[in-house]
């Protein structure tokens, strides 16, 4: 089987994708588009004009990451996916979840003013909490055992990380079973490699071009 990421290089839900790829040891070329300006061929095979979409043997379109990864996940044996319904239904939700932790987390970036920079702050932060006091002992979000929970909430810790050292929204400390988890994500290959090199760059430089309160707050420019 064929497989083809389209991919625009700072997009989390890309990286999503990206991490199960590498994870998996699938064998996937990557064609980037620039979101800014999507190429028509895009806009025409993409349902929702948006990345990632997998194409599977030249002409079949898959889109949403999370059902990327569970397909990269069903064609790679073994599976990363519980072999148990109630289990996967269960990783399925905390995968939604990691969706909205990464509006939260853009929202806090692109915040226009101080005030609405607090508001949304807010609201991802009690949303890593309720994350925090669903963790158990890890390494893995289940334990000990890699899933697809985990290759979907890299990007967003990544982020995190990136961002705290930049202007804390959070402290680590203050959610030490996350910090753990991030840390142990991070030294996996598939999560480094995941990304361009130079991504805290290229974010900063995107935040800058946006401009707005969160830009200035994290790139130190309005
Ligand atoms: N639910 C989608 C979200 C993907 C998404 O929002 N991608 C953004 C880039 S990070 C995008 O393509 N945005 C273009 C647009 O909304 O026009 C997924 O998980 O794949």
């Amino acid at each position: 089987m064929q497989l083809k990421l389209v991919s625009f290089d700072l997009c989390p839900y890309v990286q999503r994708s990206v991490v199960t790829l590498l994870y998996k040891n699938a064998d996937f070329q990557v064609a980037y588009i620039d979101l800014q300006d999507p190429p028509e061929w895009f806009l025409e095979i993409s349902p929702l004009s948006k990345v990632p979409l997998l194409l599977v043997d030249g002409d079949t379109v898959l889109f949403e990451s999370a059902v990327i990864n569970e397909f990269v996940d069903d064609i790679t044996p073994p599976r990363l996916q519980p072999e148990d319904p109630l289990a996967r239904a269960l990783d399925r939700g905390w995968v939604e979840y990691g969706s909205q932790c990464i509006m939260d987390q853009y929202r806090v970036m692109t915040a226009p003013d101080a005030a609405a920079f607090e508001e949304v702050g807010h609201t991802a932060v009690a949303r890593l909490a309720r994350l925090e006091n669903h963790l158990g002992e890890g390494p893995w979000f289940n334990g000990e055992r890699f899933s697809l929970v985990d290759a979907t909430f890299a990007a967003v810790l990544m982020r995190w990380d990136i961002l705290n050292r930049r202007h804390p929204v959070f402290e680590p400390d203050q959610f030490p079973r996350l910090e753990r988890w991030w840390k142990a994500l991070s030294e996996l290959p598939a999560v480094r490699e995941s990304v361009p090199a130079d991504l805290e760059e290229k974010l900063m430089a995107y935040l800058r071009r946006r401009g707005g309160h969160g830009a200035a707050v994290f790139a130190g420019q309005n």
